[in-house]
């Protein structure tokens, strides 16, 4: 067996992280390819967190002063950093977090691609010129840098949702502290050497611009509840969403959610099924169904239902699983114990109300957790297929009508993502203007959304957008500037106001 503690230890030096952080802390890091320690890494003790508040707060005050594009610069070099990490930093997401190779070098690869769109957004910060009644005046808006951003991510995608923030919160002239999960803190350590190799390059950014807080709830907490972070951006559960969202706006704060998703497909009459299949497959199977954008609900039609099944039955059994440095499988392990349980619960819950369940077996044992992933066909959308189970559980259903499903795709608490394979161009338009989610595509699967588009959705997914599009807003504040060239003092609305 690969000697993983080892290996981890060279790719850490390689990457620059001091070996003190990780080795002489006092909370555990494990891989879930094994369950093996890898180390003990060094937490933030709550104490300090004012300290780095302070920093996080005098950094800001600096960077916001910067030129938008000379900000863009220290991302241009951050993405070259990371350009010449990828490898080292694919290999310790696959470690740390139990990707497939491909996909923790995809993970890598999003964050590269922010850092580029971050570059050219540098440049483009722009606001609106906007024609007034008044004459003599002139009205624009303008955006400015908005203060100290948070940023909390989740594990399975250990180091891209950061990036996502932390390049748009940059060039828009922020500062960020970022709150890892528990489970990879040895990929956070990474990416922030890889960060600081960008920042010496850069030459004069301020102290503090980009702290990392390693250690349990309370760090995420403290940026909840403190007025000097400005805006939060959370990704986890609904439930985490639940008691993070009244404190933000308890205290005013901005908050961009991305919470649960529990993602649906639609396979029409028409569509082309090879390739439905193989999106319905990455969709639900991919990451070990460890992404908040798996598909987890599958409507088919009746006229195609049992020779879809059928297939979809042969490719999950035959489906590779297990170690991804072992050989070449797709499916990785879970990423604890907990998802393990929480797998089986919803399975034992499918089959309690009627559902047939095929696969969901545990592979190995040990302190590793991987499952043949499982497809379970449904009398309808009751039990567990009301709810995210964060594992590669398909819930399959027949319909009849395409207005009828797409109401029952609907009708579920999450709104992230959601497809139709179709090659029919009314169906396709229909389900489009219909679906609830902010994501909604044509015969391409739920996830592995591209960095350009606004990511996020609807519902208890939280109506937060994170990465392409218009998203960078949100990191700035908006004032809107009139501005009276003329030797009269007229009033809008044509108001009267005339003093002697
Ligand atoms: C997540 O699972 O938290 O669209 C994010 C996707 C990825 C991002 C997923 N680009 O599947």
């Amino acid at each position: 067996m690969v000697q993983l503690g080892q290996e981890t230890g060279a790719l850490l030096d390689r990457l620059g992280v001091d070996r003190t952080l990780w080795t002489e802390g006092s909370m555990p890091s494990a891989t879930p390819l094994t369950g093996e320690r890898l180390g003990m890494v060094q937490v933030v003790d709550a104490a300090a967190i004012d300290n780095r508040l302070d920093a996080a707060t005098a950094a800001f005050r600096v960077w916001r002063r910067v030129p938008a594009p000379r900000r863009g610069e220290l991302v241009r070099l951050w993405g070259e950093e990371l350009r010449a990490a990828k490898d080292d930093l694919a290999r310790l997401v696959t470690i740390e977090a139990g990707k497939i190779p491909s996909e923790g070098a995809g993970e890598v690869q999003e964050m590269i691609d922010i850092c580029d769109f971050a570059v050219g957004l540098s440049r483009q910060l722009y606001g609106l010129t906007i024609a007034t009644e008044r004459r003599g005046h002139r009205m624009m808006e303008v955006w400015h840098p908005l203060g100290v951003v948070g940023v909390i991510s989740a594990f399975n995608f250990p180091v891209a949702v950061w990036a996502w923030n932390a390049a748009l919160a940059l060039v828009c002239g922020n500062s960020v502290l970022w709150k890892p999960s528990e489970k990879t803190p040895l990929t956070a350590l990474a990416v922030q050497a890889v960060f600081g190799r960008a920042e010496a390059r850069f030459g004069d950014a301020p102290e503090g611009l980009s702290q990392l807080l390693i250690g349990g709830r309370e760090l995420g907490e403290a940026l909840v509840d403190d007025r000097r972070v400005a805006l939060v951006s959370a990704t986890g559960s609904t439930r985490m969403g639940r008691s993070v969202a009244p404190r933000l706006a308890g205290r005013f704060a901005r908050a961009i959610l991305e919470l649960g998703g529990n993602n649906g497909a639609i396979v029409a009459p028409s569509a082309d099924l090879d390739l439905a299949l193989r999106g319905v497959a990455f969709g639900a199977m991919g990451t070990a169904g460890q992404r908040c954008t798996t598909t987890r609900r599958l409507f088919l039609h009746d006229s195609i239902y049992d020779g879809f099944v059928a297939k979809l039955k042969a490719a999950y059994a035959t489906v590779g699983v297990g170690n991804p440095l072992e050989s070449e499988v797709l499916v990785g392990p879970l990423i604890d114990r907990a998802a393990y349980d929480a797998m089986q619960d919803a399975l034992g819950a499918a089959a309690a109300v009627g559902g047939i369940v095929h696969g969901g077996e545990r592979v190995g044992d040990g302190g590793s957790f991987y499952v043949k992933p499982a497809l379970v066909e449904m009398p309808g959308q009751v039990g567990p297929v009301r709810d995210e189970t964060f594992a590669p559980i398909l819930y399959v259903m027949r319909y009849d009508d395409l207005d009828a499903v797409i109401d029952l795709h609907n009708d579920v608490a999450a709104g992230l993502s959601s497809a139709i394979f179709t090659t029919d161009v009314r169906e396709a338009e229909r389900f489009l203007v219909a679906s609830d989610c902010g994501i909604a595509n044509v015969n391409l699967g739920t996830s592995g959304a591209e960095i350009g588009g606004a990511f996020g959705g609807e519902k208890e997914t939280g109506g937060g957008r994170e990465s392409g599009s218009d998203s960078w807003r949100q990191y700035m504040r908006r004032a809107t500037n009139t501005i009276n060239y003329s030797n009269a003092l007229p009033l809008a609305q044509g108001v009267l106001f005339e003093i002697d």
